[in-house]
């Protein structure tokens, strides 16, 4: 079966400043690669304040989200972005539930946090939202489009 590239699902993950100074890149990366998903863009950055509440626009009338952006702009994070059939849904599903008492054990929260203020991961919830902050946090020519020789196998 031909899988073009061009129209394969994208989402948008970021390493939040806890999993990076915990040293949990390499797990997480391996988590999505092992399962078959494919990595097109990836950097690693401190966000501004301003950036990060461009990225939780959504949450901007939640009580928590200036600590949230206080969080997230407060030491690096790794952007990424990944494909793959289903990459969306999957990719929560692989995060896990928003409050690591509540993810299951296996997902990458379940697995490696405690408290909510403190989750690790995020993950686009959705197909809008996904092309919104893979925009906001790359150009387009940040990202590639490759054929991987995993491919061939995974479809
Ligand atoms: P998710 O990251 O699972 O998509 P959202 O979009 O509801 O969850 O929340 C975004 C982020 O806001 C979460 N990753 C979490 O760190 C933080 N958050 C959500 N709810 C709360 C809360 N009640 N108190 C503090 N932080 C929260």
């Amino acid at each position: 079966q031909e899988v073009h590239a061009a129209e394969m699902e994208r989402t948008f993950i970021a390493i939040k400043p806890d999993g990076v100074q915990r040293g949990l890149i390499s797990e997480i990366i391996t988590r999505f690669e092992r399962k078959g998903f494919k990595l097109v863009g990836i950097k690693i950055m401190v966000p501004s304040n301003g950036f990060a509440q461009k990225h939780y626009h959504g949450l901007k009338e939640r009580p928590f989200v200036n600590g949230l952006c206080n969080f997230l702009s407060s030491g690096p994070v790794v952007a990424m972005v990944w494909e793959g059939e289903g990459v969306v849904r999957y990719g929560r599903k692989m995060i896990g539930a928003t409050d690591p008492q509540k993810s299951e054990p296996g997902t990458i929260r379940g697995d490696l946090a405690v408290v909510l203020g403190r989750n690790v991961i995020h993950g686009s919830d959705g197909a809008e939202t996904a092309k919104e902050e893979i925009s906001l946090w790359f150009n387009p020519e940040e990202l590639v489009s490759y054929t991987s020789n995993a491919e061939k196998w995974i479809y």
